[in-house]
């Protein structure tokens, strides 16, 4: 039996419950890794994270770090008991939970006023998204509420669907993988209400909009109208209800899936945007959109290569004008001619079969891309707020790796290594931090700092980004093989890269000659070149610009503006924009208190109930859990709060029991000294009890324990109220 204070669950004071202490099961392995016997071993780690996955027991803590295996089935710990069972609980105290995560930002929060982050990272498939609808959810629910805040929880949840419609498609790794990076703030007024909230998007997947490769699909939202949109709508919109219909829709040779109902999501999409608040029109303007671009990409043209190109079919043509509200002759004539301004003259030039497939290709991309920017500000309107506390969110796209690994996989995956390096740098330096401000002393533990293969990406100057800039901007014959010599030329000894030049046999897989290779943090991905230039340039012919801001569609109105047609300027390049909006997303980052979740794949075939042990402990290695656990031990296994440690132990000293009424510190001391505790095994600090050994503080468990059943029965059906 257990005894719980929530004088700080939000709203009602002080509850007083009594339940059952954890179960046999619950118990299963160690809830915590710093609890490991043989904590160095990583076959002992592995094993159990095995033993818990077998009993569905997902969740398990390294100190406060939360480590999560993807079931990939639905498991029944997600219910509102259960969420419940968390509110205002000691972390410690019940097995380990996302909730009790969310729960113990939250407090914080609300306790020291301090705004927090909770950063979910892992690689593609291992859980990420789902995990940030599972924190989102447990606010939603357990946080205080008004009828005014009823409304913003509903927008505040009704926002994933709608952004993983348009943000998220099947993947080889992940049939619902994100391919947007997201920060969500989540705004609580001083009640502890969430009253608000606001997204930042970072770098959308725009090239899927045209191609995917085999076995993937398009973004949900085109399959979800194809399959779900009703008869008269697809009639005004002018589609088929058959995705094979579509140029855009059939390069992965993969319409269905089987773990995705198009149709019944393509209701929750449409039910979601009109609880966010989007109105009848701006919900048949943004399927203009949809649909336009899907007849955009069925839009053939004639001519040979070296020829001129001409537009062969005039539906898509008709459609297009009608949807968009161009003029259809202007468009024509855009997709097919490039306008150049030279000494102040307009200039025209046809364009050949290829320049004017690409050109079509990159206004679908541009439209699809502003209009999923148009949609997060338009979701953070109806979510604004002012003046509020703050919980962010960060669900990126994981780390990834393919067969062919493009200019997408690269942005991907350095952003992933910004991610750790973060972790790296909190997790240590919020321990040193912690030591220091209790006056103990510690010792560092070695670790690998993946800051050198940031920089290789990032530096100024000698950065991959810097170097595929310059080829960007260089005039004459820059290409993307010119763009990989110079990467040879210029950080080829780096150890973290290798071309197909520099490999001298020592590596062990073959590289395409069009390839560079990265030692990722995560493992090593080769990249393919082709593409990098446009993709980084990531241009729209003058004239395709034009006919988009001559649109009657109120979001393409917004989404080109006219000032853009004027502004001389070259645009940055999409992996300077990049890199600049994730470093300041580093900042907002560390401007909160951080909390982690390690997300882990147990196997590549989205399976539940299969473990692969081989491929868990390569991310074991890479997210640097033995490193995060040895750091967590080196000091102190475990540390506790005068008051808390006091007040869950003091039944154990009759000096304490039934209460202490001198300094916390002081009844402490006099508490482990009763207990037994050796001099080296614990320091006392200025607010907490630093335990070194887990075996201490299993003693004192175990002591407690068998208190309680000396008690047995009879206090079972008598409550005290702790506050
Ligand atoms: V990616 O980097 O966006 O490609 P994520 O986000 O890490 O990736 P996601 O959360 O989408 O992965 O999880 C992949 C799938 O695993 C989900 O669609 C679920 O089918 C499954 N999953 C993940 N977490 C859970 C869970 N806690 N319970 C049940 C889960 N199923
Ligand atoms: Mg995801």
């Amino acid at each position: 039996i257990r005894w719980r204070s929530t004088s700080l669950s939000p709203g009602d004071g002080v509850r007083i419950t009594m339940e059952s202490a954890l179960t046999a099961r619950d118990r299963v392995g160690v809830q915590d890794f710093v609890l490991l016997e043989n904590h160095t071993s990583e076959a002992a780690f592995i094993e159990n994270l095995r033993k818990r996955f077998k009993e569905n027991l997902i969740y398990t803590y390294i100190g406060s770090v939360l480590v999560s295996v993807n079931p990939y089935k639905d498991l029944e710990i997600y219910t509102k008991n259960h969420m419940e069972r968390y509110r205002g609980i000691n972390f410690y105290e019940v097995s380990p939970h996302i909730y009790a995560v969310s729960d113990n930002s939250y407090r914080s929060m609300r306790t020291e006023r301090r705004d927090q982050c909770i950063l979910i990272s892992g690689e593609s498939g291992a859980g990420k998204t789902e995990a940030s609808k599972k924190i989102l959810q447990y606010y939603a629910v357990t946080c205080p509420a008004s009828d005014q805040v009823e409304t913003v929880k509903d927008r505040l949840l009704q926002s994933n669907p709608v952004l993983e419609a348009f943000g998220n498609a099947k993947t080889l790794r992940n049939d619902n993988s994100s391919r947007f990076g997201k920060y969500m703030d989540i705004q609580f007024d001083f009640k502890g209400a969430p009253v608000g909230g606001h997204i930042l998007n970072y770098l959308l997947e725009k090239s899927r909009v045209v191609h995917q490769n085999h076995g993937e699909r398009n973004f949900h939202i085109f399959y979800q109208l194809i399959e779900g949109g009703e008869e008269d709508l697809l009639r005004r919109l002018g589609l088929e209800r058959n995705p094979q219909q579509y140029q855009y829709l059939v390069k992965g040779n993969c319409p269905k899936v089987s773990s995705i109902n198009d149709r019944s999501d393509w209701k929750v999409v449409r039910k979601a945007l009109s609880v966010i608040g989007f109105s009848e029109d701006e919900v048949e303007e943004l399927l203009n959109i949809i649909a336009s671009v899907l007849h955009l990409g069925n839009i053939q043209y004639g001519g040979e290569d070296s020829g001129n190109a001409y537009i062969t079919t005039d539906t898509q043509i008709k459609y297009l004008a009608r949807l968009l509200g161009v003029d259809g002759l202007v468009l024509k004539e855009a997709l097919t001619h490039k306008k150049i301004i030279a000494k102040g003259e307009e200039l025209k030039s046809p364009l050949n079969l290829e320049q004017a497939s690409s050109a079509r290709d990159a206004l679908s991309k541009a439209v699809y891309g502003r209009t999923f920017t148009w949609l997060v500000n338009k979701i953070n309107v109806s979510l604004a707020y002012k003046n509020a506390s703050v919980i962010g969110l960060l669900d990126i796209y994981g780390f990834e790796v393919f067969q062919h690994n493009s200019f997408e996989q690269f942005c991907i995956n350095y952003c992933n290594e910004k991610l750790q390096q973060l972790f790296i740098e909190l997790t240590l330096k919020s321990e040193q931090d912690e030591y220091e401000a209790e006056g103990i002393t510690w010792e560092p533990v070695q670790y690998f700092n993946n800051k050198i293969i940031c920089d290789l990406v990032e530096e100024k100057f000698k950065g991959i980004i810097s170097i595929l800039d310059e080829e960007c901007l260089r005039p004459g014959d820059a290409s993307d093989i010119t763009f990989l010599e110079k990467l040879e030329n210029t950080v080829g000894g780096h150890a973290h890269l290798t071309t197909h030049k520099l490999t001298d046999g020592k590596t062990r897989k073959v590289m395409g000659r069009e390839e560079f290779r990265l030692l990722h943090y995560a493992g090593e991905v080769n990249y393919n070149v082709n593409g990098f230039l446009d993709k980084n340039n990531d241009l729209l012919f003058r004239n395709l610009k034009e006919v988009m801001c001559m649109s009657d569609n109120k979001i393409l109105t917004q989404c080109f503006d006219r000032a853009e047609l004027k502004d001389s300027r070259r645009p940055e390049t999409a992996a300077t924009q990049f890199k600049t909006s994730l470093a300041k997303l580093m900042e907002i980052l560390m401007s909160k208190e951080p909390s982690y979740v390690r997300c882990i794949k147990p196997n590549d075939a989205k399976q539940a109930g299969r473990f692969d042990e081989v491929l868990i402990r390569h991310q074991v290695k890479y997210l640097g859990l033995m490193e995060n656990l040895r750091v967590r031990r080196a000091g102190f296994a475990y540390r506790r709060h005068y008051e808390t440690f006091l007040q869950r132990y003091k039944s154990l000293c009759p000096e304490t029991w039934p209460s202490w009424q001198g300094k916390l510190a002081d009844g402490v001391s006099t508490l482990v000294k009763h207990l037994g505790y050796k001099p080296e095994e614990y320091k006392l600090g200025r607010s907490k009890i630093f335990i070194r050994f887990p075996k201490t503080l299993f003693a004192t468990e175990d002591a407690l324990e068998t208190r309680k059943h000396s008690l047995g029965e009879r206090e079972s059906h008598v409550s005290h109220a702790v506050v």
